[in-house]
């Protein structure tokens, strides 16, 4: 009988985050041997093909153009950077590339077209393709299984409550339309979020609660500890701990037991004790490649010294779920729509957004 439940409540999850550590620790572990081999961990790299210039304003985000950020954008690369790099990826032991854009939503046309052919070629290189290109229409998810997609990640980033002082330019509704249009195709689904957005753990255990709902649930959830970026709203917010991070990462577990739960941002903070911690308390996917989108995240060859101090091996390709098929663009079922889906715009303003957004003007 499957253990998994869709219908877990705020004060449950926080019941379980709040449990004295070692208790907590033993649960998840135990959870995560039923469902996982606590040896293998699926490794993703991380390759930015769109970077900078986004009209939205996540407060936690470095490519938004609103800011001032160090960052040095880039247009969308070509197929050919692009299959260099995942040949890199899949000789670095990556089972998954996955390619994100700094986009609000996905638009149809030329741009769009190119990305499909990049998920066809990297499908044809026998690896998963997982995109993360905001908000997409059926009709776009579509094309993108039909390329071959493999995983579209999408995360909700919070509870709906915190959402709205993070963000003001789209509503948490959108994010979790774009889920279920994802959803109509085979393609999985990757969402997890943030912590340390100076959040309450009621808002942790509210955004558990929306993921863990989900019916099904994401087959994987990436959890982010906030890079705090200089020039976003959110530059000082302080650290989290590691405790912090092994509690969410365990719950997460406890309550999503069949998906792959991804050490994401922060793990250059991290010791490798730490990160140990987080694979024993049923983490078995991180970011790998030495930079995020644009931030730095460990060094390839340092994940895989600590792949062999603790006896990690990578996930083969595949393991989970059949490769999608691809269907070359010639003979496509799918046509481009040129839609203009109507996605949110609230009208609320967050103070801090507006004044980073000031501060980059002056
Ligand atoms: N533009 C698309 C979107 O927002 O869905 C895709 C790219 S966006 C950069 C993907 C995810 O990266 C965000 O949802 C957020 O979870 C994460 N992210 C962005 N900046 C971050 C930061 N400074 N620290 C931690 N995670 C971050
Ligand atoms: C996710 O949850 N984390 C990744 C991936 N999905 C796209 C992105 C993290 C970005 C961290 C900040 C940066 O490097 O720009
Ligand atoms: Fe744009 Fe995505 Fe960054 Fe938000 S998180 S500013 S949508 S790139």
């Amino acid at each position: 009988m499957s253990e998994t439940r869709h219908n877990w409540t705020k004060q449950e999850i926080l019941d379980i985050y709040n449990k004295p550590f070692m208790e907590l620790l033993y649960e998840a572990a135990t959870v995560h041997r039923k469902h996982h081999d606590p040896n293998v961990v699926q490794v993703s790299t991380l390759l930015s093909v769109k970077t900078g210039g986004c009209s939205e304003d996540c407060g936690y985000c470095p490519q938004a153009a609103r800011y001032h950020t160090n960052i040095e954008g880039n247009d969308l690369m070509s197929v050919q950077q692009v299959k260099a790099q995942a040949l890199r990826a899949k000789e670095g032991g990556s089972s998954r590339v996955c390619m994100g854009a700094a986009w609000r939503n996905v638009k149809d046309g030329e741009e769009f077209d190119q990305v499909l052919e990049m998920v066809r070629t990297i499908n044809k290189l026998d690896m998963e393709v997982c995109c993360t290109l905001g908000m997409l229409t059926e009709n776009q998810a579509k094309r993108l299984a039909e390329a071959g997609l493999y995983a579209y990640n999408h995360n909700l980033d919070s509870s709906e409550e915190y959402y709205k002082e993070v963000i003001s330019t789209r509503g948490y509704q959108d994010r979790l339309d774009t889920i279920d249009n994802v959803r109509k195709t085979n393609v999985t689904v990757c969402s997890g979020g943030i912590i340390g957005m100076g959040e309450t753990l009621e808002d942790r255990a509210g955004m558990l609660v929306a993921l863990s709902t989900l019916n099904p649930q994401p087959e994987s959830t990436p959890i982010n500890a906030l890079v705090a970026v200089e020039g976003t709203p959110l530059e000082d917010q302080k650290p989290i701990s590691i405790w912090e991070m092994v509690r969410m990462v365990a719950t997460t577990r406890i309550i999503m037991p069949e998906t792959q739960v991804r050490l994401s941002a922060g793990r250059t903070q991290m010791t490798r004790e730490g990160q140990a911690m987080c694979f024993f308390a049923g983490a078995n996917s991180i970011f790998a490649g030495d930079k995020l989108l644009t931030t730095p995240n460990p060094d390839v060859n340092e994940d895989m010294e600590m792949f062999a101090v603790l006896g990690l091996e990578p996930q083969k390709p595949f393991t989970k779920k059949v490769q999608p098929q691809t269907v070359e663009a010639k003979d496509s079922q799918f046509e481009s729509l040129g839609e203009k889906p109507k996605w949110t715009r609230p009208d609320h303003k967050i103070e801090r957004n507006e004044a980073a957004k000031a501060k980059a003007l002056k």
